[in-house]
């Protein structure tokens, strides 16, 4: 499916950024097939991650609709979509970041856009649209292309809307309810390629054309998103409208290597200074379009091209049950992207990516690039619109766990302890203890350390041994899961009767960073048959 047009974006060589990824990886991308065999004649072996990408680049992806030598696309321009325009202008079209929790800076494109060199990402010329005051926020890199459009003169539509073209590629930014608005990218696939199917050869990558910008890399524009562990939703939405698309599919045509994408990719990143891992990311991504496949799946798979990361794209089957109908109406893809990201990198981590942290709360995103990658001969073009990519944090409440229903354990489970009643009763949950290593089980918890630091358990024993008469706690994390020795804490319980606490202050443990995923408190080491209690368990911020 993707695997034949994974783009390669690699390291950049920058001396301000020297252990970081620069987010225009991609615009610094040499793009060579990642994983079709046959496909790239500089790396033959396929780039399956070797974990469950169900194509492992061995089967052709299907055809697209249109499979005949031709399509029968229109170039007439639809009408302007009017479904998702706000009833008003948009009052905060022109900031370069909302007053919300919103992630990407000038999301609707009104600033213009920073031309970098594909290769070396040095910044050439600047593209300013003027719709909203401001330098440009948005890089965009014109790669291994011919194109020539940041040297060309803008022109204003009567639309209100700025372009660039030439006889490659067009660009257009749009104000609020043109056109053009937000962005619409063009590329005429037959011209780039001079006609003659792209081959495939080492160091000779195909056609980009992607905007990029800097998230949580430290630049100049960012707001910079939360660590992973620190969010509760990451919702995504774009309004797509492919206004022109021709496959111009003819004699040379490989559907393994032959495809138009349109393509937005988020790098989510190792961004803790002081890990052994800093710098390091995977793929994020979401495909708008693939004219080889209706509506493309989830797709996991390793970068072969050059950085060896795991690409994670959802495809568009998360967001939409159809494909776009050329010159037809927009859709929009809208969804809560977390879930997806905490499954890519957990992934990762299962398939040896990502070794130098598997802590959740080192991982940030990074930047994102949205746009054309293509190595056919397609004649396509993409209006995008509204943009957005909002962050929400998880509230910072305690997690408390009463034992104040009678008979509910609340998604604790008790070992090696025989219940005084069926679960807790009169607000607290009692058992006797007849041997050894009693402990109760949290269910899955989820809660972000960094904000939690306390681990509270108010509990009672009743004339257990003392020398065993000692609490423990155990946890295990998102990513690294599984109870250990080393991450846990204990402390002395008296065996004298009543609820006392015992509270550990977390903060400077090691091990209790990330997300925490379960807990096991041990209320004593072991009993002789005498009773224990449990009033309360609670995980809490700091005081
Ligand atoms: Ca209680």
């Amino acid at each position: 499916m993707l695997s034949a047009i994974v783009c390669r974006p690699r390291r950049i060589h920058s001396v301000l950024l020297a252990q970081l990824v620069l987010l225009t990886c991609l615009g610094a991308v040499a793009c060579t097939e990642a994983s079709t065999p046959g496909a790239d004649a500089g790396d033959a072996s396929p780039g399956d991650a070797g974990s469950e990408d169900a194509d492992a680049g061995t089967t052709p992806p299907p055809p697209g609709p249109d499979s005949g030598p031709t399509d029968a696309a229109s170039d007439a321009r639809p009408p302007v979509d009017t479904g998702t325009e706000p009833p008003f202008p948009d009052p905060n079209r022109c900031l370069a970041y909302e007053p919300t929790n919103q992630l990407i800076g000038d999301r609707h494109f009104q600033r213009g856009f920073i031309d970098v060199e594909p290769t070396t990402s040095a910044e050439r010329t600047t593209m300013v649209a003027g719709l909203c005051p401001g330098a440009p926020i948005w890089q965009i890199a014109f790669g291994n292309s011919p194109s020539t459009l940041y040297a060309q003169p803008r022109e204003t539509l009567p639309s209100g809307a700025v372009q660039w073209s030439d006889s490659y590629a067009h660009l257009a930014v749009g104000p609020q309810r043109s056109a053009e608005a937000d962005f619409v990218l063009g590329m005429n696939g037959r011209a780039l390629y001079g006609g003659a199917y792209y081959v495939p050869r080492a160091m000779q990558g195909w056609v980009f054309h992607l905007a990029q910008q800097q998230i949580s890399i430290p630049g100049d524009y960012s707001s910079g998103s939360p660590a992973i562990s620190s969010l509760r939703g990451l919702d995504f939405s774009v309004f797509g409208q492919l206004i022109a698309a021709s496959q111009n599919r003819g004699a040379g045509y490989d559907p393994d290597v032959h495809a138009a994408q349109y393509l937005i990719y988020f790098t989510v990143q190792n961004q803790n200074g002081s890990s052994p891992g800093f710098g390091d990311y995977l793929w994020f991504g979401v495909t708008l379009y693939d004219d080889r496949t209706p509506v493309p799946g989830l797709s996991v798979l390793q970068d072969r091209g050059g950085t060896e990361r795991l690409i994670y794209n959802l495809g568009a089957a998360p967001f939409v049950s159809r494909a776009f109908t050329p010159g037809g109406p927009g859709m929009v893809f809208a969804g809560d992207l977390l879930p997806g990201m905490r499954d890519a990198l957990r992934r990762a981590w299962a398939n040896g990516f990502l070794t130098g942290s598997n802590d959740l709360s080192d991982y940030r995103i990074g930047g994102m690039n949205i746009g054309w990658e293509a190595s056919g001969l397609n004649d396509v073009e993409m209006r995008v619109k509204d943009l957005s990519l909002v962050y929400e944090r998880r509230p910072s409440a305690p997690v408390v766990f009463g034992f104040d229903t009678d008979g509910d354990r609340e998604g604790w489970t008790l070992t090696n302890g025989t219940e005084t009643a069926a679960g807790p009763r009169d607000g607290s949950w009692g058992f006797t203890v007849p041997g050894a290593t009693p402990m109760l089980e949290s269910p899955e918890l989820a809660i972000e350390a960094a904000t939690h630091p306390v681990v509270r358990v108010v509990v009672a024993n009743d004339g257990n041994p003392a020398p065993s008469s000692i609490l423990k706690v155990y946890w295990d994390r998102f990513g690294d899961e599984g109870l250990r020795e080393a991450w846990s804490r204990s402390a002395t319980v008296s065996n004298g009767g009543g609820f006392q606490t015992i509270e550990f202050d977390m903060s400077s443990t090691p091990g209790w960073v990330g997300e925490i995923r379960h807990l096991r408190v041990d209320p004593i080491l072991a009993g002789d048959g005498h009773s224990v209690a449990i009033d309360e368990i609670a995980i809490l911020p700091a005081p």
